[in-house]
């Protein structure tokens, strides 16, 4: 494989929940797989599980791994092409990706929507230029509009925990008091697509993603009948589509709290992290029994073992 961009490259979806079954069950069966094979990590935004369990990940297959935060300490990059260079950045995307292609075997990269372009976002413009330029395999690890480590991890973890054959899986909008993207629910909803799982989105109006994502989910604009009966609960703030970037909403009775979970069918919760609590999830719905958080984020590192392993062969 020779980019991992999106959850759909992964094709018949029960084969590649088999196969990350196999990696969690045999994290060092590959490990000559990546001997003298450098990883090169690189945020463009902050990270705590992408970091390390991309990491762990490289390491259970021999590889060596790199990282760069380009706003700690490199290079001011212009992203822009025909500019003048006379300001505040120093180096131009164009030069620094192949210099970064030429020091490793595979890339990872963390580049989220910046919000200043819907169209520069939906088009994934530094995501391409990295698969472009670089020379070498790239993979997300969370783009403008995916982030699909993140979602084979979600649909593994799903299929761990469920007891029936068609659980009723929900992603919930829940507020939040900043701006994030849609690459979360966007990936999320394109995952569940390729199952045969029955999937509820819920969102407040004006926060319905981009069809292309949902690919003909049921939407509706009232939470609790979203979570009647539900199985999974999967909470995410995102900032709108139509009106791009913009935070149209912060009501809190889209909070997930016991009483929401109480109209569920003793729902698991799950969220991506890093989550705000009392905004997106009250404490004790977090802390409960039913709560995947931390399985959600340690299957991060079978997800990115899997993935990796796709790109090394
Ligand atoms: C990011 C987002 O919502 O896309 C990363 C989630 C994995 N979250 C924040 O920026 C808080
Ligand atoms: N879920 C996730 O990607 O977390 P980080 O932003 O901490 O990497």
């Amino acid at each position: 494989m020779k980019t991992f961009t999106s959850i759909k490259q992964l094709g018949d979806i029960k084969q590649a929940l088999a196969e990350a079954a196999w990696v969690k069950d045999n994290p060092f069966a590959d490990q000559d797989l990546g001997r003298n094979k450098t990883l090169l990590m690189v945020f463009f935004n902050n990270s705590l599980r992408t970091r390390l369990s991309t990491q762990k990940a490289a390491l259970n297959l021999g590889m060596n791994v790199i990282v760069l935060d380009v706003a700690q300490g490199a290079w001011k990059l212009e992203t822009e092409r025909g500019v003048v260079m006379d300001g505040d950045k120093s180096e131009h995307l164009l030069e620094a990706i192949p210099v970064m292609g030429s020091y490793c075997d595979v890339i990872g990269l963390r580049s989220f929507a910046r919000f200043e372009s819907k169209e520069d976002d939906y088009n994934e413009v530094i995501l391409n230029q990295f698969i472009r330029y670089s020379g070498k395999p790239v993979f997300s690890m969370e783009a403008a509009t995916r982030h699909p480590l993140q979602t084979y991890a979600d649909l593994l973890t799903i299929e761990e925990h469920r007891t029936k054959e068609r659980p009723k899986v929900v992603l919930t909008w829940a507020p939040h008091p900043k701006a994030l993207p849609q690459a979360v629910p966007n990936s999320f909803a394109e995952g569940m697509s390729m199952t045969d799982w029955d999937f509820v989105i819920a969102n407040p109006e004006g926060y319905d993603l981009a069809p292309e994502f949902t690919c003909g989910a049921r939407i509706t604009h009232n939470q609790d009948e979203a979570l009647e009966g539900a199985d999974f609960v999967y909470a995410k703030n995102w900032a709108s589509y139509s009106s791009y970037g913009k935070v149209l909403s912060q009501d809190r009775s889209w909070t997930v709290t016991s009483e929401k979970m109480a109209l569920t069918d003793n729902a698991f919760f799950m969220h991506c992290l890093p989550v705000r609590r009392n905004m997106i999830v009250s404490d004790d719905v977090i802390e409960s029994s039913r709560s995947l958080v931390i399985p959600e984020a340690s299957n991060r590192v079978v997800s990115a073992q899997t993935v990796l392993k796709k790109m090394l062969i």
